[in-house]
Formats: C-alpha cells, structure tokens, sequence
C-alpha cells in the first residue's frame, strides 16, 4: 500500500489537507482532442500529454491525481464504439498515472456519469449502472490506484450506484462527489447535506462536490455537509463561473482571486482539495501555498438522526414527525387490488393525501396475498420517491426485500423494523451495516412482547449492546415503545409512557404506533389523541399515525409548543397560518398532469368529453395551462428535473390520446407538405407534436423529424418531399439561434420551402430578424399561418 510521508491515503487525509490536481480536459483540447471526440481514447493514445499535465501537478503540489478515465465506464464508451475496451483503457491509463505520481502523490480512478438517467427518470436498471461501474472499478484497481474517486455526478441514484458498485467491487477507499447548481442543489434537487448522508450511508468514505461553480459558491455546500458528516470532505471548484468569450467556455477567477477562497473552503471543513474546469497548475500552486499551516477540521463521530430522499431530509429530535401509516395493504381492499394490478397512481394518492394531510415521511408496506413484494416494493419507491418526494420507511417482513428496497432506495430509508431477537439481528444486521439505514428498533426479544417497560428497557439494552458493537450508533435508531391496546390491558399505556421518558432520558428517539393503543374501543379518535398528548409530554419522536386526522395534526402542534419543543410557537402559527388547502384539485386532468399521473389521463380525457368539452378546448384550458404551472414551479425550484419529466410523459400521451378523439369534420383533405422538427441541441417536442397534430388535423402531410435535430437532416428532408413548409420549433434560449442556421442553410441550397417557427423563446421580432417567413404563438395560429404562408 502507498505511502506519503509515512502514510497512507486514509491516515494522510485524517490528519493532513490533501491536495489534488486540477483540470485536464482544457489542456487537451489546446493540445489536439477534438470536441466530440473520446477524452480517454485521446488520453490512450497520447501517454506523454498524460505525463505533461499530471507531472506539471506534480510539481506545483498535488499529492493526489486523478487517472484521465472520467467517460470510461461501458455504457459512456459505447458513445465512441468503445465498450468491449474498458478494461484495457482503465488499466492502461491507471498503469500510466501510478507511474507518473511514483512515490510522489495518490492516485484516484476516476468515475463519472454513464450519461444516461437511470429509471425512473430514464430506461437505465440501477443493476445495470452497478455492473458498468463494477467492470471499470476492477480495471482501474487492477491498474494500481490509491482510491476510487466518482465525481461529476448530477442524480444521486446514480452515486449511489457507483458507490455500492466500488464497494463491492475492490476493497479501495471510496471518494463521491456530486455538482451542484449555483443555487445548490443537484440536476435532481438533491441539497449537499443531503447528499452526503445518502453517499455516507452507501458507503461513502470522503464525500464532496466538484464542478459547475466556482470556489465562493461551494463554501456554503461544504458547510452544510460538515454539519451532518462522519467522513472527509473534498472540493474541487472550476476556477470561477463558466461565461462563453467568442463561442469559448471562460471561468472568471484568476489564479490570485481563486487563491482568496481556499482557507474560507478549508474552514468550512474541505479536507481534500483541487481544481476543476478551468484551473491549470498554476492553481494548484496557489492551493499549496494557501493552505501551509492550516490543519483539517474535525468531522462528526456519528450521522445525525435524519433519514433522506432525492429532495428532502428529515431529522429526528428536533421536531416531532408524523409517519403516514395508509401505504399499507392491510384492510384496505382498494388498495391491496390496486397493488396486486401494478396501479402505482393509487398508491400515489395516498401518498399524496398523506403529504398534504402533514406527513414527514412515509411509510410503505406492499405485502399483499400472491403478489410480487419485490417488485411492487421497486415500483412503489421509484414513483413516490420521485413525485411526492417525502422519505420513505421501507415497512416487510420479508428480508429480501427489505435487501432490495434498501440497495435502490435513493438516498437514506428508514427500516421498519429490527426486532431484538437473535435469529431477526443475525438476518438484518448485515444489511443494516452495508445501507445504513435509521432503524425502528422493536424491543421484542425470544420471549414475545415483554408486558412491562422495565423488561423492555432490558430488551433495548441487551439489543442496542449488539448493535453498538456492530457500529450502529444511537442516532440510527428510533425505539418503538410498543403501543399495546388499553381496552384488554388498563396498564398498558402507562407502561408504554415509561418506556418513552425512559429513552428520552437515555438519548433514544423514540416513535410508536399510535392506532393500535384504541383498538376494540368506541371513538378511537379521542383515545388516540390523549395518548399522543401524553406520548409527546415524555419526548415521543415520532409516530406512525393518520395524518388525515386533522383534530390529531392540530393537537400536537398545539402540543409540542406546550413541552417547548416548537419554542416561539413558530411551527404552531405557520400551521394555523397556512392552514394549507390541497396544493390543487385532486383527481382532476389539470393535477393529473401536473403531478405527472400518466395512466390516469385517458380516464380524465373521456370525463371532459363526456361533459361536452372538445379536444381543442381541452387542450387549451386544461393541458397547456398544467404544463405551464410546471415550468413556474421549476423556475421557483419547487419542482426538479424529474417532476418536469413525468409532467410531459403524462402530457404527451394525452395528446396522443386526444389525437384519435378529433371528429372528422376536424379534420381534412390533404393540401401541402410541411417538414416540421426541433431544432438541434433541444429537446422539448410537446408543442411541435402539437402543431404537427393540429397541422395533420387540417390536411397537411406531415413530416415529423423529431427532436435534436441537425440543420443538414431538416434541408435534405425538405428537398426529399419536396416540402412547401418548413416548421422549426426552439424552447431554450441557447438552442433559438439554430434556427437562423435552418435557414441559411435552406436559403444556400435553394430550398424552396417557407419557414415557419415557434416556441415558447421565439417572438415574432426574433423570427423577422432571422428572416423566416412567419411567426406562430400556439398550434392553432399555427395551422392558420400554414395556410396564408401557402397562399402567398
Ligand atoms: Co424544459 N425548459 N428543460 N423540459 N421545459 C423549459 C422550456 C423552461 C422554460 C423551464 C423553466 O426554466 N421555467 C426552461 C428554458 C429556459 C430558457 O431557456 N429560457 C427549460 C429548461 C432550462 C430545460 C433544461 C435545460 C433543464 C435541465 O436539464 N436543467 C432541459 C433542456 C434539455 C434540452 O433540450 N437540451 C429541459 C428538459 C425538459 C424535459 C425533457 C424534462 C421536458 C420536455 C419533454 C418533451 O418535450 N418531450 C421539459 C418541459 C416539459 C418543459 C416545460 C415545463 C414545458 C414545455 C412544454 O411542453 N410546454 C417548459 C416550461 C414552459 O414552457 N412553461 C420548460 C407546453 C407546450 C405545448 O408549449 O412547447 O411552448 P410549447 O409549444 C407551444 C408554442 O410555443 C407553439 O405552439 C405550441 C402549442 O401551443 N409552438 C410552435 C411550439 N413550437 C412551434 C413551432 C411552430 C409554431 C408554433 O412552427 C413550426
């Protein structure tokens, strides 16, 4: 094993701030890779530029460097045609870093995105993405690294992905590190503490943020990740913020402003630190030398109480959380049908309702009779993690899926439950230790429910003396304290109230199933909430409970400002404040699609025009509007990519489906031919279909060219069917300007044809000032321009 001044990577950077190198693409690029071509064929194929730049690092004080292996994974290769070589590019450039750092400095093996979404976002299985990583981790320890270090990475699943896949794949140290946006978040809406307790809770042993901003925007994120971490941090800023100079990317801090951060960064608690985009050896010079006397900050000893989804972290102590409990089969026949047919938009709306009835998390349980747990516990994960964004708690009996649910739940689960017996721990624990998940911890040993709480303080002691020894800590647990009936044991509550003051005082959290202590008695509802009352009164964390029981949500914000938990009644009048009404109208189209509910669409559509509504109208009234409030709702950063995304897959197919529902005399013969696509670089196809829709609605042929598509395929395509129009559509900004090069092109090879454009960016200046022939605001004014710009 490699040793630096006596130790090695993981003593050096417990006691010493690591530095690391900066970037290599830009040095590339000056020397000869070519936009669009493999950085790590290029990196292959020209050992010495390798040496150049990572022996320059070297020099200037990088004690760590990175392999130039970042695309190397199978599924980014196949981009190049390169999949069946991962193996022999990894090891070889691994081979080549090793030797150049020598005794030197670490080295890293680089990791980074496969450029795919894994599902539910796109077509990739996590399994899938693990086995990429997996192939390029053994090359690239096969190759001789010090570290695995995975960076770049814009959704955590994906993290998530290459951190087991590393872990499983070597025994190395593992670094993760995600990007984030300048207001500091990911891609996917994940924030930097939650980040790391999700990558910590994989396994993570140094865990950071590289990339997208520069040094001042990263202090923040690495202050919010010190507050939660139990491992190093690492940064590695671009040197500045990227601006484009002449159609070249530019970061906007020079070498001595970038300098003025790097002691603000270490303070925060970055222990590892280097340069990304932008930053030369020069950089890391300055880094050196900043950082001469300044010692690493101390991390935590354990990870705070709080579990974690893609978006929103909940901690345990603090406040109390309610659990929705209604994500559960038992007695609940529309729901256990529901399951059993793989109708996930029912589960959604209980969840939904949950979430706006006030739930923290929760809790999911898919055990229905005859039915695939496993898969209906994947399904149920990926849809409510994504669209209702509450974290989840992973409810079976079974532990294969509980092994599951816990490998591809997207961040940090709560386990529903660990029981104290010997045969239950033996099954779990290892689980438990790999996905460190928080826990409910049942303290029900081989003798069943122990009556009193002193025998189940015994329990939780004997139990938590194993788990301590497991490396579990008391903050990854909450304890249930058993809420038995009252109706066939009058003690029974008492008990259970001990047993709350008796964690409390212990520092335990503790949480208790709340329904269960009014069963078999009239009026369950006032027993529950005098039992909440009093739970919370002995420092009850939290419950697994209804909450679309209002009276009881009302109580214990009343309740928690009485034991001065919510000091300031702070929570209390935000409550009453709100008084939230449902954030829209449930089981309507308008919410189906702006909540993504694709299946639901079609029945939603056959209610509008049972009512007399035309598909025009519902379109226009309806669907547009939806997707519009989508777009303001990502602009606010109340919705993330992934929200975006199920709103137009919910959309799209309602207009696919009210294509067919168009009446005939809506329709007509066929006139002229128009060529219709997005341009290059864009995406977004919902308002091209439309207009293609509506233009083949009013007797156009049409031809669809789709998406992203290059200017040469629009004019080859046009002068194919000998096109009378071409229509270009441009959502972004950045993509309009493609436009004018449609044109131009057309105008340089004689096309014929009118240009019509529209997009939600384009504006009828724009269109004049680039010189197509006509300007449409919607589907409707468009069908009306296609018919004069003939005419003319
Ligand atoms: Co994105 N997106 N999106 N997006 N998206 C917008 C456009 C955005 C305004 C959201 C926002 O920030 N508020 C913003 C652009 C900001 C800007 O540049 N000014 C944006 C962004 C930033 C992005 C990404 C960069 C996000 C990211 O990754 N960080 C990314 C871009 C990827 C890329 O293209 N390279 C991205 C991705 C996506 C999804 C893939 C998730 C998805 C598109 C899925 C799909 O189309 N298959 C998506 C969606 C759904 C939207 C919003 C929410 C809705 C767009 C839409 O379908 N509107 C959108 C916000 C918004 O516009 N309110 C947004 C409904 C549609 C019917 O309207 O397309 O305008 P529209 O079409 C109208 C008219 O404009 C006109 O008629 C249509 C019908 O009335 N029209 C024509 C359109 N084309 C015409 C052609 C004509 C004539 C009329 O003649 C030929």
């Amino acid at each position: 094993m490699k040793r630096i001044d006596g130790l090695t990577f993981l003593e050096y950077i417990q006691q010493k701030l690591l530095i690391l190198d900066g970037a290599f693409g830009t040095f590339f690029l000056k020397n000869g890779l070519k936009p669009g071509a493999c950085p790590e064929l290029f990196a292959y194929e020209n050992p010495e530029l390798v040496r150049e730049v990572q022996q320059g690092f070297i020099n200037a004080g990088s004690r760590a460097i990175y392999t130039c292996t970042l695309g190397g994974n199978a599924i980014k290769l196949e981009e190049f045609g390169l999949s069946h070589d991962v193996d022999r590019i990894n090891t070889f450039l691994a081979q080549l870093s090793v030797r150049i750092a020598g005794d030197s400095a670490f080295v890293g093996g680089d990791v980074s995105p496969t450029g795919v979404f894994l599902r539910p976002l796109g077509e990739l299985e996590f399994e899938q993405a693990v086995t990429a990583y997996k192939q390029q981790v053994r090359a690239l320890a096969q190759g001789g690294v010090d570290f695995i270090v995975i960076e770049t990475m814009i959704d955590i699943q994906e993290a998530r992905a290459a951190v087991i896949a590393a872990k499983e794949a070597c025994d190395l140290p593992v670094v993760a590190c995600m990007t984030f946006d300048e207001k500091g978040r990911t891609l996917t809406g994940t924030s930097p503490a939650a980040a790391a307790i999700a990558l910590i809770s994989a396994g993570a042993d140094v865990v950071g943020l590289n990339c997208s901003t520069g040094p001042a925007q990263m202090i923040d994120a690495i202050k919010q990740m010190k507050a939660v971490s139990t491992v190093p941090l690492i940064v590695k800023p671009n040197a500045g913020m990227p601006k484009i100079v002449d159609g070249q990317t530019q970061f906007d801090l020079t070498c001595d402003e970038f300098r003025t951060y790097i002691k603000p960064l270490c303070e925060a608690g970055a222990n590892l630190i280097g340069g990304c985009c932008g930053t030369d050896a020069d950089y890391i010079r300055a880094i050196a030398e900043e950082i001469q006397g300044l010692k690493p900050v101390p991390w935590r000893f354990e990870l705070p109480a709080s579990i974690t989804s893609v978006t929103d972290t909940v901690t345990f102590g603090e406040a109390f959380r309610v659990i929705g409990e209604r994500i559960n089969p038992t007695g609940k026949p529309k729901l256990k049908q529901a399951i059993q047919s793989g109708d996930f938009d029912t589960v959604l709306d209980f969840a939904v309702e949950q979430k706006n009835g006030g739930a923290h998390l929760l809790d999911v349980n898919m055990g229905v009779p005859g039915g695939d747990e496993n898969a209906a516990m994947q399904n149920a994960i990926e849809r409510l993690s994504v669209q209702v964004k509450l974290p989840l708690c992973i409810d079976s009996s079974n532990p294969d899926v509980v092994a599951q649910a816990l490998r591809i739940y997207p961040g940090r689960a709560l386990l529903n439950s660990l029981s104290a017996k010997t045969a239950h721990m033996e099954k779990l624990l290892p689980l438990i230790q790999k996905y460190r998940p928080m826990v409910i911890l049942l303290p029900i040993g081989e003798r069943g429910i122990p009556k009193t709480a002193d025998a189940r303080i015994e329990e939780i002691q004997n139990a938590y003396a194993k788990l301590e020894a497991a490396g579990i800590t008391k903050s990854d647990l909450l304890v249930d304290a058993l809420v038995m009936a009252v109706s066939s044991d009058a003690d029974a509550a008492k008990e259970t109230l001990r047993v709350i003051r008796w964690c409390s005082d212990n520092g335990f959290h503790t949480v208790c199933g709340l329904s269960n202590g009014s069963f078999g008695l009239p009026e369950r509802g006032h027993i529950n909430a005098a039992y909440l009352m009093m739970a919370l009164y002995n420092g009850l964390s939290a419950a697994i409970m209804d909450p679309n029981d209002k009276q009881l949500i009302d109580l214990y914000h009343a309740a928690e400002a009485l034991v001065a938990r919510d000091r300031g009644f702070e929570r209390y009048i935000a409550r009453f404040a709100e008084q939230q009404l449902p954030e829209q109208e449930s089981g309507s189209l308008y919410e189906a699609v702006l909540s993504g509910k694709k299946k639901a669409v079609t029945a939603l559509i056959d209610q509008q025009i049972a009512q007399g509504k035309k598909p025009q109208a519902i379109i226009n009234d309806i669907i547009i509007p939806a997707l519009n409030e989508v777009g303001e709702r990502f602009e606010r950063r109340v919705y993330f990519l992934p929200q975006l995304i199920y709103s137009a897959e919910a959309a799209s197919h309602a207009f696919e489906y009210l294509e067919k529902q168009f009446s005939a005399d809506e329709k007509a013969e066929k006139r002229s031919t128009v060529v219709i696509a997005t341009v290059q670089g864009d995406i977004h196809d919902i308002g091209k279909n439309l207009v293609a829709m509506l233009l083949r609605n009013h007797g156009f042929l049409v031809i669809d060219l789709g998406k992203d598509v290059p200017a040469q395929t629009i004019i080859e395509a046009a002068k194919q069917h000998g096109a009378d129009i071409i229509g270009l559509s441009a959502l972004i900004t950045t993509t309009a300007p493609e436009m004018e090069k449609v044109i131009a092109l057309k105008n340089a090879n004689g096309v014929h044809a009118k240009v019509m454009v529209g997009g939600a960016v384009v504006t009828e200046e724009y269109a004049k000032s680039i010189g197509a022939d006509g300007y449409a605001q919607d589907a409707a004014e468009a069908v009306r321009l296609a018919s004069r710009l003939l005419d003319q």
